[in-house]
């Protein structure tokens, strides 16, 4: 069972779009262990987006994280990095297929909406500078055996 860290940017809380991105993990099958509504510091930013640091558009898109408050989530499930990858689309949301999540909704690099963890070691990375332990519920879901 894998983790990943899932941020609903503050483009996506801004633009009343929490529900509709929700909604499509609950129904791919992943199990929702942590959920908060966050406003994140310049400090958490900058850890964050520590591998960006020096690239051209590092300084605004630690403006943009900072902007408003931030939906912080773990979701888990069988190969829940991918799947949460691909259900987002790629980083450019001009360029994301129609039926993810940047691709029905954004058209910016930038304000793409969502940030999903690329890997199982960067989401533990990741789910500990967002989450404390106890902020993170363990359980099973009704349906497990059918999903799977
Ligand atoms: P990802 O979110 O798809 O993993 P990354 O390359 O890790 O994409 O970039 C992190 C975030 O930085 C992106 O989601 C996007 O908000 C922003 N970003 C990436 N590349 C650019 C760019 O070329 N211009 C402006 N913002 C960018
Ligand atoms: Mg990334």
């Amino acid at each position: 069972m894998q983790q990943t860290l899932i941020l609903l940017k503050p483009d996506c809380v801004q633009r009343r779009l929490i529900g509709n991105v929700i909604q499509r993990f609950e129904q791919k099958g992943l199990r929702l262990a942590g959920l908060k509504l966050v406003q994140s510091s310049k400090e958490l930013a900058e850890k964050h987006y520590a591998v960006h640091k020096g690239k051209p558009f590092y300084d605004s898109l630690l403006s943009f994280l900072t902007s408003g408050p931030t939906v912080a989530m773990v979701w888990e499930g069988r190969e829940a990095v991918a799947v949460c990858r691909n259900l987002m689309g790629v980083t450019d949301g001009a360029k994301a297929p129609p039926g993810t999540i940047r691709g029905d909704h954004a058209l910016s690099v930038q304000n793409n909406l969502i940030h999903g963890s690329d890997s199982a070691e960067n989401a533990a990375l990741e789910i500990a500078l967002w989450f404390k332990p106890d902020e993170l519920v363990r359980s099973s879901m009704a349906d497990g055996s059918w999903v799977g």
